[in-house]
Order: C-alpha cells, then structure tokens, then sequence
C-alpha cells in the first residue's frame, strides 16, 4: 500500500487519467510503492517533476491497420507504439500481436520496459507496440499482409536511434522477417530498426534464446546467493511459446527436472520429465497445441484449463505465458505444495495478492522486469552488432548475457538492502531501475 501523500495523489491522478486501464494501474502502483523510500531520501524527484513526468508517455501512437484476408475481404486492425521515455536512450521494446490488446496493455508494458531496460545497464529507452491482430489460425499470406500495413504506418515513427521495436506475444521471427523487410523497402535502408532479426539479415546468434535462458541465469544466480541451485529441483513453465522454451531448455541443462508445460486452452504434465523435442516441433514447427504432446508421450497427461498448471507440485515456478496469470488462489497452492523459487518469464504474470502471497511464505521471489531483461539485454546487443556491422559468436553472446542477468540480480538485491528492504527484489529491481533513469531526467531540467 502507498503510504507518502503526494504518491497516494499521484496514483490517484494516474488512474483519473488513465480510465478503464487497470494492468498500468497495476503497473504504475507497484513501482510507486517501491519508490517510497527513495523519495524521502531525494525529494527532488518529487519537487523537480521527476515522478509525475515517468508515468506519462513521452508519446502514444494510436493507428488504423487495414489488409484484405485471403478471402479477399477487408480487415482492420488497430495499432499502438507508446514511446514512454527516452532519457537513457531510444525507445526499446516489442511489439505484441494478441486480440486481448489495448492502450491500457501497451501502456503497462511499456512502463515496466523504462526500468527493465535501465537495470540492463545498457542505453536504452522504454516502448511497447502492438496490435488487436490475432495471428492463430491466419495463412503466412495474412500475417504477411497485416505486417506490412501494420509497418507501412509505424515506419514514420521508429528509427535505429529512435525506436527499435522486437518481438513478444504472437511476434516471432516470421512476424519480424515481413516488417523488417517492409521497412527496407519504404525507407531504402538497412539499418538495426528491429531486433530478433533472422540470422541471414543482421540477427543476433543467441537472441531467440536469450529471455528464457536470462530467466535461468538470473534464477540461478538468485538461487546460489542462498546457497541453492537448479540441481535435482523439479520446475513448472506456463506457455510454450518462445520464453517457456527455452526457460525449459536452461533449467533442463542445469539440472532442474521441468515436468509442466501450457498454452492458453490446457497444459500437459509429464512426470518423466518434458521432451522439449517434442514441444518444438508441435510450436516451433507446426504451430499447434501444447495437447497434441500426448500423442507422441501417451504416457504424460494433459488438463484443459491453464491455470490448474499451479495446483502441480514443484520446487520451482516459472510464469511464462501472460499477466497475471497467477492468481492469489494459485500462488497460495503453489505455496502449500512447497514451492521454493518463483522467477517471472512473462511481464507481470503475479498479481499484486499473489506476489504479496510469496513474500510471506519466504519464497525466493524474481520479478519480470529483472528476470526476464535477458531478452532486451541481448536485443541491445544486436543493436550494438548492427551499429558496428559486425557479429558476435553464439559463445560470446552468450557470456555477456550471463554476465548481465548475474549483475541485474545484485544490482536489485543490493538496492533492496540499501533503501532497508533486504531480499525484496521487486522494491529492488524497481529502485536499481528507477535511479539511472531518474537522475537522467534530472540532469535535463523540465523537457
Ligand atoms: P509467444 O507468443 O511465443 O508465447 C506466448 C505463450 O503464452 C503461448 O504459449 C501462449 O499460448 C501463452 N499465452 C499468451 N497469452 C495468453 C493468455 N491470455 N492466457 C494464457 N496463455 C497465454 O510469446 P513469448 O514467449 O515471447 O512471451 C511470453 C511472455 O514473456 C509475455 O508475457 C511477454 O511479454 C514476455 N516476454 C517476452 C520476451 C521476448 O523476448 N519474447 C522478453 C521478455 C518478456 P497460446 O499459444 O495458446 O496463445
Ligand atoms: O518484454 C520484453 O522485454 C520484450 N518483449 C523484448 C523487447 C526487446 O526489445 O527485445
């Protein structure tokens, strides 16, 4: 709960401002509660305009997506790019494709992008994107179509120094291929607008890898401060889109047993131990449903319904499909059932009860916008590979991103115990982040 007065006001106009947006209002309260410590011990973030100035975009781009489906009839779509603060560098951060998006999902995740990217300790600025579009079920021609209307608009926007949108829900590396090359064509330049590009045109090595394996690097680390690790822990993933897979992949390798996997219809529970093999092919390949793993694995079962996944014993949780896709009532099962570690894949996928929930059950507890910075860590070095138009090994990508989520760990560990909140890593990650930015927008008076 906020308790400082001009917060409480602050909060309160955010939410008079921003109508009907609950995710930024959960989003924006968070990090306000985080702050409280912060601002009484520098109140020229308050007096100078610093905290009513973080939670307004800088600007929101708000625009008409129209193509024509394969039936030959006309389709429209909205789309978003809210380029919410670029005092430490251009705007950085995807674009998501999902019926389920509005300014109000855009906003949110463009807010926790300004801290995750500052505690990357790279420069680079908070954006989101996105669109209403819903990929599933549509042909390669109409996604194709749909992204290059939808980049025919956003082109006058971004830039490789202003905006560089990525990928995210429903946004992979087909998704980023049609808007990268539709970019190309309407600017005539070959410049590092997108990351998550194909290898063959200026992708980096270890980028598809790189959220899912940050979250283990960061888990990992978070792990050994307390004298643990991965090793012989059994581990539940929510989703099986990029983030889980490969989440499943790094726990798997250091020695973890994941034996839960979902998607938004059910999620399949193998006790022998995921055959990540499998889920590939069925998501990576076909681009078909977590259920159809137990027809190659008769002998694992699946459940409809995604939230039951949090009722599995486990050691470990690794939230990777969506927000707050646990709930209070999950996290209190997941508790009873022992859980050990929680570390965030998806943006915000604890709601406020749930993470309030692991807090008192003295559950290790990693927040999306430190665990998961791995994937905009690694975008921030395929710009710096664009710019010197050069590419690092896989190896060397790699190590750095290691490198990155082991410093973000005692950045936000180390800022907890500063400000008097030892082992609260999301008053941590919220404090580490909000300073660089913070001091930034500081140094350039009103603007
Ligand atoms: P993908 O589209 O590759 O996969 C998303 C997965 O989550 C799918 O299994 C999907 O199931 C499931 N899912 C999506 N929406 C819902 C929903 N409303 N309810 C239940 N399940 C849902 O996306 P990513 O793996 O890239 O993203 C997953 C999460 O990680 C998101 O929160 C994203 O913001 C976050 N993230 C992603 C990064 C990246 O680099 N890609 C970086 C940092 C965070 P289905 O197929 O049925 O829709
Ligand atoms: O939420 C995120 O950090 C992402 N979807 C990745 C953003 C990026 O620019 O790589």
């Amino acid at each position: 709960m906020i308790t400082n007065e001009y917060l409480k006001g602050l909060m309160e106009d955010v939410k008079k401002r921003n109508p009907g947006e609950p995710e930024f209002h959960q989003a924006v309260s968070e990090v306000l509660e985080s702050l409280e410590p912060v601002v009484e011990k520098y109140p020229e973030f308050i007096e100078k305009g610093v905290l009513a100035s973080i939670v307004e975009p800088e600007r929101i781009i708000k625009f008409r997506v129209p193509w024509v489906d394969d039936a030959g009839k006309v389709q429209i779509n909205r789309g978003f790019r809210i380029q919410f603060n670029s005092a430490i560098g251009p705007y950085k951060g995807g674009l998501r494709f999902h019926p389920s998006v509005y300014e109000g999902i855009i906003k949110f995740l463009g807010f926790e992008q300004i801290f995750k990217n500052s505690l990357t300790g790279l420069p680079i600025g908070g954006g989101k994107g996105g669109s209403d579009f819903d990929p599933k079920g549509k042909s390669d021609g109409e996604v194709m179509r749909f992204c290059q209307s939808f980049m025919t608009e956003l082109a006058k926007h971004i830039g490789a120094d202003t905006d560089v949108p990525a990928g995210d829900i429903g946004v992979g590396a087909r998704e980023i291929g049609y808007l990268f090359g539709q970019y190309k064509r309407l600017r005539n330049e070959f410049t590092g607008v997108l990351t998550g590009k194909g290898l063959t045109y200026g992708g980096s090595l270890a980028r598809k890898e790189a959220t899912g394996y940050g979250l283990c690097y960061f888990t990992d680390a978070m792990m050994k401060d307390h004298g643990d690790s991965f090793k012989g822990k059994t581990v539940v993933i929510s989703g099986s889109g990029n983030v889980a897979i490969y989440a499943c992949e790094k726990a798997t390798a250091l020695g973890g047993k994941v034996v839960a996997m979902s998607d938004s219809n059910g999620y399949v529970y193998d006790k022998n131990g995921i055959d990540l093999a499998t889920v590939k092919e069925i998501k990576e390949v076909r681009r078909g449903r977590i259920k159809e793993y137990v027809i190659v694995h008769p002998e694992a079962e699946y459940h409809e319904g995604c939230s039951g996944i949090w009722t599995i014993k486990c050691d470990v949780a690794l939230p990777c499909a969506t927000q707050n896709e646990i709930s209070e009532e999950s996290a209190k099962a997941l508790v009873k059932n022992g859980v050990k570690v929680v570390a965030e894949g998806a943006n915000m996928p604890s709601t406020p009860e749930a993470i309030h929930t692991f807090q008192k059950a003295g559950v290790l507890f990693g927040p999306a916008k430190a665990a998961n910075a791995g994937g905009v860590a690694t975008s921030a070095l395929e710009m710096s590979q664009n710019s010197m138009r050069y590419s690092w090994t896989f190896e060397e990508v790699d190590a750095k991103l290691h490198d990155i989520m082991v410093n973000i760990y005692h950045n936000a560990a180390n800022a907890a115990e500063e400000f008097g909140m030892k082992g609260n890593l999301v008053a941590g990650a919220n404090i580490a982040g909000f300073m660089k930015v913070a001091k930034s927008m500081l140094a350039y008076g009103v603007c």
